[in-house]
């Protein structure tokens, strides 16, 4: 095992929630009647990608995307997402911290493959361990940088060239079926630790499943490393 490779909403930190506040303001700040429940957001969650996300929404009751300003809607939302996660309101999962300090001391890279955007991931690296992503993560594969999202494999392979890895050296976290597809997909070893938002998803086929990520010894993925 040479690199750990880490989506980021939902196995990093719980900040669908955030993600679901951000979205209902931006449609308010735009004057649109719009304000998705948690219900109908768990629901919409299978779509990755917030302007997917918003695109579907528009489809389900019976628009077309093209007449509505999706691009700046998710444009607004990112800036609301952004200032949310920088006061600090959201903290790293149990063992997250610990995992990659762990990773780091032991010689391993380290990735992310995410959905989400980059600045998304600077904001809530920025807030949790007070330094940048590009200093914690040897590579960053974000959605729009690929042309399939999640639960494609394109992501994660675009991951692993950036690490200059093959799949078989490398072990990926995440919290979703989606995501879980999208690293299998890719050849990878995946761990799913699934998260509030996931919980109620189908994780067949993971390698391994555990309800939070910990030391590489507690995942029994020590003797790897
Ligand atoms: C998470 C997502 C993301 C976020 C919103 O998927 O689907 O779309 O909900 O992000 P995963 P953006 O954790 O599987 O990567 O609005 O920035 O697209
Ligand atoms: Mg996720």
């Amino acid at each position: 095992m040479k690199a750990l490779i880490f989506d980021v909403d939902g196995t990093l930190a719980e900040t669908e929630g955030v993600h679901l506040e951000a979205f209902n303001a931006a449609f308010a700040a735009a004057g649109l009647p719009w304000a998705w429940s948690e219900a109908e957001y768990l629901r919409l969650l299978t779509t990755t990608g917030g302007k997917e996300r918003i695109a579907r929404h528009i489809r389900e009751a019976g628009g077309d995307p093209a007449d509505f300003p999706v691009a700046a809607l998710h444009r607004a939302k990112t800036l609301r997402y952004t200032e949310r996660i920088a006061t600090g309101g959201v903290a790293l999962r149990p063992g997250v911290a610990d995992l990659l300090a762990e990773a780091r001391a032991r010689g391993l890279k380290l990735a992310i493959a995410t959905t989400t955007s980059p600045e998304n991931v600077e904001a809530l690296i920025r807030a949790t361990l007070g330094r940048g992503m590009g200093e914690v993560f040897d590579a960053v594969a974000a959605g729009d940088m690929v042309a399939a999202k999640k639960p494609a494999p394109d992501v994660y392979r675009l991951a692993l060239r950036r690490l200059d890895l093959a799949a078989e050296d490398c072990v990926a976290f995440e919290d979703s079926r989606n995501g879980l597809l999208a690293a299998k997909a890719a050849g990878l070893f995946t761990v799913v630790s699934p998260s509030r938002f996931t919980a109620h998803e189908d994780f067949a086929g993971a390698d391994l499943l555990v309800p939070e990520l910990g030391p590489l010894a507690a995942l029994g993925l020590a003797a790897a490393a």
